[in-house]
């Protein structure tokens, strides 16, 4: 596969319609159980709802990783050392970027995010937090190999993955792109790069499933919000008060999963094509998966990364991996 670089990524037809916005969603409704796939939720609406949900009571992921990122810079300096190129999967959070950046003392930092616009605001407030370290934002689609800079070709590299992002890709999708991670950061020299990953773990269903239904409805709006973008931008008609949010705990595939459940029969329209919906039937809209320490290091290993260190917070709901690309051969 060619890696990309500087390729416009967001393809509008001749209405400024995203084209594959809408392949994603009438595929999607057309299917059996109907689905809808979990980043198109991140419009500017939708990402300012995921903001709100961060500070949720009930959500705990994202205080919790910055909880390990904080108390563990001695370690991630120990094992990391100076001088590497850290790449981000995403534009990078305010908070959580700084913590790894100054527990290691970096040779550059390369956030790699599909969103343009968002990217080159987040590498700017970065870059004034951190003068003196070269700052090269790429703007590309992560899940397939990405050309990094030229400028830090003699770096290794570190990749940072934080938010248990990967938790919304199904297994073979996650292993898919720590493979295409693997690609991207890989040395002229054959040196192995190191990928610092945050997953969020199994845990009393009742905790799970709060904290993706939580009591003020702000999840609820951000699932609610995807029905409202393909109205808004797709001609929808999808009559957005006759669907509820659910969140619902998967066992079999350790996985919360977030649905819009039609309160009663429904027909509606997308881009002029017809679609209709029982009561109780839903559109599956996110699957946010779960990991123990074996089966995280399990997913890891499949997608070529050996893990050398794992940190969690102090009441072990959220994990932090340090792992670093398998030899090509491991015995036996
Ligand atoms: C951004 C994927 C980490 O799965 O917890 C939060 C998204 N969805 N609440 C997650 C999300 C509903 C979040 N990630």
């Amino acid at each position: 596969m060619t890696p990309t670089q500087g390729i416009a990524l967001v393809d509008l037809d001749e209405d400024g319609v995203d084209r594959a916005f809408r392949a994603d969603v009438l595929t999607g409704l057309r299917q059996s159980q109907k689905a809808v796939p979990a980043r198109w939720f991140y419009d500017d609406a939708g990402s300012a709802l995921f903001e709100e949900i961060t500070r949720l009571e009930e959500y705990y992921p994202t205080r919790a990783e910055t909880e390990i990122l904080r108390n563990h810079g001695a370690d991630f300096r120990r094992l990391i050392g100076p001088g590497r190129a850290v790449v981000e999967f995403g534009s990078g959070s305010s908070v959580k970027t700084p913590l790894l950046l100054s527990a290691i003392e970096p040779g550059a930092y390369v956030p790699l995010d599909i969103s343009g616009d968002f990217l080159r605001s987040s590498s700017a407030a970065l870059a004034r937090k951190f003068p003196g370290l070269p700052v090269h934002p790429v703007e590309a689609d992560f899940m397939r190999e990405v050309e990094l800079p030229d400028a830090i070709a003699p770096l290794k590299k570190l990749g940072f993955f934080p938010g248990s992002t990967i938790g919304n890709m199904v297994p073979r999708t996650a292993v898919d792109l720590l493979r295409s991670m693997r690609a991207t950061l890989r040395g002229s020299r054959g040196e192995r790069p190191m990928l610092l990953i945050g997953m969020d773990l199994v845990k009393d269903q009742a905790v799970l499933e709060a904290a993706y239904d939580d009591a003020k409805g702000v999840t609820a709006r951000f699932n609610l919000n995807l029905a409202e973008r393909i109205n808004r931008e797709l001609d929808g008609t999808i009559p957005t008060g006759d669907l509820a949010h659910r969140a619902i705990w998967n066992d079999d595939f350790a996985r919360i999963e977030m649905h819009l459940e039609a309160m009663k029969d429904i027909v509606f329209y997308v881009s002029g094509e017809k679609f209709t919906m029982e009561k109780g039937e839903t559109i599956h809209t996110e699957n946010s998966h779960k990991f123990t320490r074996r089966s995280g290091n399990l997913m890891l290993l499949a997608g070529g990364w050996t893990p050398l260190q794992h940190w969690t917070d102090e009441e072990g709901r959220f994990s932090v991996t340090l792992a670093q690309a398998s030899e090509q051969r491991e015995a036996p």
